[in-house]
């Protein structure tokens, strides 16, 4: 078997704002690129598995394909693009929305408002696609970057865009009229991959996972009087059920377990009443379930 072909390549994009946590995601899950003197490709130490850095418009062609085996990509674009490749993974970053936008002055009831108007984006795939189910007709002014520039230019009555905080927006004048997608990164595989290459993508997926579960988690401890254990237990399951130690301290014990990062706030007050104290909260770095 040709050698190059058991060898994993995995696109990311090459340069934009993709880039920095495709990179930090891959070493959290024990992936170090080796930056060789070649821009578009890179080595990882220790796994036959390449790099390519890519523009992020082209990954999705590039994956189905094959010339990249998977990749790491908005879904805005995937579904610009539309080309037929697995969502392996939803990432936890690149969060945005595709929206429509007007001026700010004017007044939005529903996507009537666009009906035979001129609307901006480089997204006019996913746009016809929304306007096309309502039924209403639009003009669509397809043009490359730029687009929320386009109102005050006099080229269209309204955008459709990448928002993320809004204040692209804002700033030219305009506003959010209607969310289309909410997109974020995924990591997508090719269709067809061979029996070797697809149990690297399972890896793959299986390491990505691990490190976004790990992040969602927090390890916490405390300390609380034995009969309470039972109580606290179900306010912290934990994966499995929590680990009771007992303390130096007659009547006391040590109680460990995993929390959703998320609910420790709102929990806290709960623990408290229960009488636990010394309660420490623990970053986690792999969590295998
Ligand atoms: O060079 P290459 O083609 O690879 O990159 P690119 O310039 O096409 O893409 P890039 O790097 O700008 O974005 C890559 C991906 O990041 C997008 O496809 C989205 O999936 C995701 N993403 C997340 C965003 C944003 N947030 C975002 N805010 N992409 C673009 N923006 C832009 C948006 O176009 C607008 O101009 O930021 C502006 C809006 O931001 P706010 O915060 O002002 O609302
Ligand atoms: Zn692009």
């Amino acid at each position: 078997m040709n050698h190059e072909n058991n060898i994993f390549k995995l696109a990311i994009q090459k340069s934009g704002r993709l880039t920095e946590d495709s990179l930090r995601l891959l070493g959290e899950s024990g992936i170090k690129i080796r930056f060789g003197d070649r821009a578009l490709r890179a080595v990882v130490e220790g796994l036959p598995m390449e790099i390519l850095f890519l523009r992020d418009d082209d990954i999705p062609e590039y994956v189905e394909n094959g010339v990249a085996h998977a990749g790491i990509v908005g879904l805005n674009t995937l579904e610009e693009k539309g080309n037929p490749v697995d969502i392996l993974c939803p990432l936890d970053f690149g969060h945005c929305r595709l929206s429509l936008a007007i001026p700010k002055e004017q007044t939005y009831d529903s996507p009537e408002f666009f009906r035979n108007k001129k609307i901006a984006t480089s997204y006019p795939n996913i746009l016809e696609k929304f306007f096309k189910e309502k039924n209403i007709p639009v003009k669509i002014e397809k043009i490359r970057g730029s687009v929320e520039i386009s109102v005050s230019l006099g080229l269209a009555d309204g955008i459709f865009d990448i928002v993320s905080t809004g204040s692209t927006l804002l700033m030219n004048g305009l506003k959010e009229a209607e969310c289309v997608m909410k997109s974020y990164a995924v990591l997508v595989g090719c269709k067809n991959l061979n029996k070797e290459i697809k149990k690297m993508a399972t890896d793959l997926v299986f390491r990505i996972q691990s490190v976004m579960n790990a992040q969602k988690n927090r390890y916490i401890m405390l300390n609380c009087p034995t009969e309470k254990v039972k109580t606290i237990s179900k306010i912290l399951p934990g994966v499995k059920s929590p680990t009771v130690l007992p303390l130096a301290m007659e009547g006391w014990c040590s109680l460990h377990s995993v929390i959703p990062e998320k609910d420790f706030w709102p929990l806290l007050s709960r623990l408290k009443e229960e009488g636990a104290q010394g309660i420490l909260v623990i970053p986690i770095e792999k969590m295998v379930i």
